[in-house]
């Protein structure tokens, strides 16, 4: 097993609630400590109630627990910090830069910390969005991934941090719920139809974005995690590539085992930024620098998706 402290900041979210079970599994339960505003439902790690905008009580942590790696999954998502920019700005630096100064200041060995497609905005090529393009976000929270990425770079230049980025895509689980973004319909429509309700859809029907099952986005932080520090080329963030569907074409893929299912769409001011953000990934950095390749499409998603949820209802 390997010899690490992992400390998981938002560890009670859609991707940190998802990811715990296997830091556990790779470094040992008792060397993986969760943390985030509050203690989870049924919560199966050590916990410590942390607010990452305090730099005091997160250095106390850090130092308590001797920790060597930190997984930085505190944000405000896209559709909740149009609600509040200004307040979303806040938590995203100011959770970024403790995590970078504490992990500086006490010898943390590498950090990750991810961004989102959300960091492109219109100039971008909308297919195949390069690893380079020009990066305009519409979001305050696009800008605040942004800014991070740049952050990013100029911690590991200047002090040497090894910290690591990846450009998720929407993220699908079954595990638990999203908290906020752009992307929350194509999780919410899977619980809609295995609870044989309609769904009301917030994006029009022809609307493609980038997506990614929580297995391959796992599988993708924690190889990116242990790549050796000299394959990896990108300190801003790395692009990451699932697969691309509109709603209709998820709506359609339930109706294979669902033929009822209903969807009614009325799009609101989540369809702006949607229309903003990338249609396809070019990930080809990624696959090059450390071997990246995904192992699920829309059918063995929602499969998987269906599956899982069906034995929670049960
Ligand atoms: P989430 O909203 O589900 O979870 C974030 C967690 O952070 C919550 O449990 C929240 O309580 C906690 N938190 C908020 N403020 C905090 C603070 N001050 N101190 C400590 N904890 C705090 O988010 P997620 O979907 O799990 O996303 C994790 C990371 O991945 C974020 O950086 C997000 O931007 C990024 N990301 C997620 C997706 C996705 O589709 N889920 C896509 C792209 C990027
Ligand atoms: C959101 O929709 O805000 C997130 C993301 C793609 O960053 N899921």
């Amino acid at each position: 097993m390997k010899q690490e402290t992992i400390l998981v900041i938002g560890a009670n979210g859609q991707i940190g609630t998802a990811l715990l079970p296997h830091l556990q599994r790779l470094y040992g339960w008792e060397n993986v400590i969760a943390s985030d505003l509050r203690a989870g439902e049924n919560q199966q790690a050590i916990f410590e109630r942390l607010d990452a905008t305090d730099a005091t009580m997160l250095a106390s942590v850090v130092q308590r627990y001797r920790v060597t790696q930190i997984y930085h999954l505190a944000a405000i998502l896209s559709a909740k910090g149009e609600a509040d920019p200004l307040w979303a700005w806040n938590l995203n630096m100011q959770t970024l830069l403790n995590v970078l100064e504490v992990a500086r200041l006490h010898q943390v060995n590498k950090v990750f910390v991810p961004s989102s497609i959300a960091a492109f905005g219109t100039q971008a090529p909308k297919y195949e969005t390069p690893q380079s393009a020009l990066l305009d976000p519409s979001t305050v929270y696009g800008i605040s991934k942004v800014a991070a990425e740049n952050w990013s770079v100029y911690y590991h230049k200047r002090y040497g941090l090894d910290v690591r980025s990846l450009r998720y895509p929407g993220v699908i689980s079954y595990q638990s719920m999203p908290g906020g973004g752009t992307t929350d319909y194509a999780v919410a429509i899977y619980h809609e139809a295995i609870q044989g309700n309609r769904f009301e859809c917030f994006l029009a029907a022809d609307t493609l974005l980038p997506m990614i099952y929580m297995d391959d986005a796992l599988r993708a932080t924690l190889e990116l995690m242990e790549a050796p520090e000299a394959a990896i080329t990108v300190r801003t963030s790395y692009n990451l590539a699932g697969m691309s569907f509109t709603p209709a074409q998820v709506a359609a893929s339930i109706q294979t085992y669902f033929p009822d299912f209903q969807v009614d769409y009325k799009p609101d001011f989540r369809q702006a930024i949607a229309d903003s953000w990338p249609k396809t990934i070019d990930d080809s950095v990624a696959r090059r620098d450390w071997g990246w390749k995904p192992r699920f499409d829309l059918p063995k998603m929602t499969k998987e998706m269906i599956t899982h949820l069906t034995e929670k209802v049960i």
